[in-house]
């Protein structure tokens, strides 16, 4: 098995974590403010989860997948920071509180986390790869949102899931690994990734107190 068969087999849910009206109105400029606010406090979230679950998939990766895991650690700690830049521009404070579905992602992150490494890799890859398309949906992007089209876009960006393609498929090759629980992982992925955008799209951020209205 190779990682881009879950693709080809799946086409309904993933077009569902690709494919969203929170990405055709970030694109045609319709999104209201609230919702892509919520999109980006709690994706801030969720990459924080990310670099705890990447840190630990590099710890227990067989050498030739250590480059690439390694690079994306540095990468997403760095993206950290480029949210908080992106948060403060916006005068939004990020805030701690969870979405029901980004506990859920960590929720199934921390399952990850404890099961085989091939599907652990796999499930990262699909997580990544996921993003890109999905923000390629939204290219060019209303100028408000320029940045944020961008960020997932890049040639860099891509190099970089293709990496992460090349040591799942790694992965998968070896003997006894458990395709179902490979297929099962991004089954969980893709739908968790279909709910995100929808809690976004759907959830306005709490404002913070003294804010108006
Ligand atoms: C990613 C993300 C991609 N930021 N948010 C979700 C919900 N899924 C995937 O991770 P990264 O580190 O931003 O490339």
């Amino acid at each position: 098995m190779r990682a881009a068969d879950l693709i080809s087999r799946h086409p309904e849910a993933w077009r569902g974590a690709t494919r969203h009206p929170f990405l055709d109105s970030l694109r045609d400029g319709t999104l209201p403010v609230g919702a892509f606010e919520a999109w980006l406090e709690q994706d801030y979230l969720f990459v924080g989860d990310l670099l705890a679950f990447q840190a630990r998939l590099l710890a227990r990766a067989p050498r030739p997948a250590q480059r690439v895991l390694a690079g994306g650690l540095v990468g997403v700690e760095d993206e950290l920071g480029w949210f908080e830049d992106r948060a403060q521009e916006r005068g939004l404070e990020l805030g701690s509180k969870r979405h029901p579905t980004t506990e859920a992602y960590r929720d199934l992150l921390t399952v990850l986390d404890e099961g085989p490494y091939p599907v652990a890799i796999t499930a990262l890859w699909v997580m990544e790869r996921a993003y890109l398309e999905a923000w390629r949906s939204a290219a060019p992007g209303h100028p408000e949102y320029h940045p944020f089209v961008e960020h997932w876009t890049t040639p860099e960006f891509a190099g970089y899931v293709a990496g992460l393609e090349e040591a799942a498929d790694a992965a998968l090759q070896a003997e006894g690994v458990p395709e179902e629980r490979v297929e099962a992982a991004f089954l969980e992925v893709a739908s968790v990734e279909r709910d995100f955008w929808e809690m976004a799209l759907s959830y306005s951020a709490p404002r913070h107190a003294g804010d108006e209205g």
